[in-house]
């Protein structure tokens, strides 16, 4: 049984704003919720890789390709930050990755559709990216020290892939009528997938309670979603783009743009395994992972002699 008093002081020092390092005491069920966010946010990071991993050979010029090959690596190093600040919370890595390629640990919803058309990569930066941001920023305040710390990093990269993307959609949309039809097809097709990035609305969500409880999050999953559509709709009609939605109005009361609801049936398909590529990304996954077996058992004897090596010295 964990000591009361150690819980008390332990949320006494969240409530004064205080960040929780990976030695300092917390609740196991603390400890739990992390490992799950992180792990999952790890192999949403990885995953993320794929789709626009896509179309790296098909970049149209030489920038572009520079731009995208470094964006995608850029995914690569917050997956492996995002692991290691997982560790910091007795999670083995190979148990968490174990995780996804079984298919029993969740990545985010979005990484499930695939990319049809050049535009598509301009509009996962543009939106994704812009998405991922208002979610870090958050997350930059989150209590975990190696977790917001992390995210310091990576909200700082993210926002040159947004530039990136947005530039790219501007550049098309006031490009030929065909690079004009591209674009707004591939926002057509992404808008609402990444509305439901942000996660169920509030009263259908388990877990934010206990997370803004435990200054993990600090806004609920449809502040951050209004956050999101307020900044992407006057970004969309400043580019003339039209968002597909026939219920999106300004609300000159609140000051927020109303939007329409969600097909959460479609949500929760994707989250249980059945979206348009679930198979196609864990099977990309469960490949990698194969073919990467001989650099982690080089690294492994490495490791082993290193230590060897170290034991005759001292
Ligand atoms: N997709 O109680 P809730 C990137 C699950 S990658 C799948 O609201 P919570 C990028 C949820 O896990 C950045 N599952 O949960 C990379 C929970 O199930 P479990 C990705 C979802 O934790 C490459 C259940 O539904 N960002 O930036 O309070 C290229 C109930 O949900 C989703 C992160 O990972 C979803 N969309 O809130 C470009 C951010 N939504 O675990 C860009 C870190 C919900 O209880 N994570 N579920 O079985 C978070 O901020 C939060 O965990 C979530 C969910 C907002 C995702």
């Amino acid at each position: 049984m964990e000591d009361s008093t150690k819980r008390e002081a332990f949320q006494e020092r969240i409530d004064k704003g205080e960040t929780i390092e990976p030695k300092d005491f917390m609740p196991d069920r603390y400890r739990q919720q992390l490992i799950r966010m992180m792990s999952q946010h790890a192999h949403s990071e990885i995953v993320g890789m794929l789709p626009e991993g896509n179309w790296i050979t098909r970049a149209p010029s030489l920038r572009r390709k520079l731009i995208l090959l470094s964006k995608v690596q850029d995914e690569a190093g917050h997956g492996l930050y995002l692991y290691s600040a997982t560790e910091t919370l007795g999670a083995s890595r190979q148990e968490v990755i174990d995780d996804l390629l079984n298919g029993r640990a969740k990545y985010s919803s979005i990484f499930n559709y695939p990319t049809l058309s050049w535009a598509d990569v301009a509009v996962i930066g543009w939106l994704v990216d812009g998405a991922a941001i208002i979610n870090q920023t958050m997350l930059a305040r989150s209590s975990y020290g190696p977790y917001a710390r992390a995210m310091v990093r990576i909200c700082k990269e993210e926002s040159f892939h947004k530039k990136q993307g947005y530039e790219m959609v501007a550049k098309m949309a006031e490009g030929t009528p065909e690079q004009q039809e591209m674009i707004q097809d591939a926002v057509n097709r992404w808008w609402w997938p990444t509305l439901m990035m942000f996660g169920p609305h509030d009263d259908d969500s388990p877990n934010s309670a206990e997370l803004i409880k435990w200054g993990v999050k600090s806004k609920t999953n449809d502040e951050l979603r209004q956050s999101f559509v307020d900044r992407h709709v006057q970004e969309a009609h400043t580019v003339g783009l039209e968002i597909p939605d026939p219920d999106l109005e300004y609300n000159e009361e609140t000051g927020h743009w109303n939007f329409g609801e969600i097909d959460w049936d479609e949500f929760w398909k994707v989250v249980k395994g059945n979206g348009p590529m679930n198979r196609e990304r864990l099977n990309a996954r469960r490949k990698a992972h194969e073919e990467g077996e001989w650099v982690r058992e080089a690294a492994e004897e490495y490791a082993r002699k290193r230590k060897l090596r170290q034991e005759k010295v001292s």
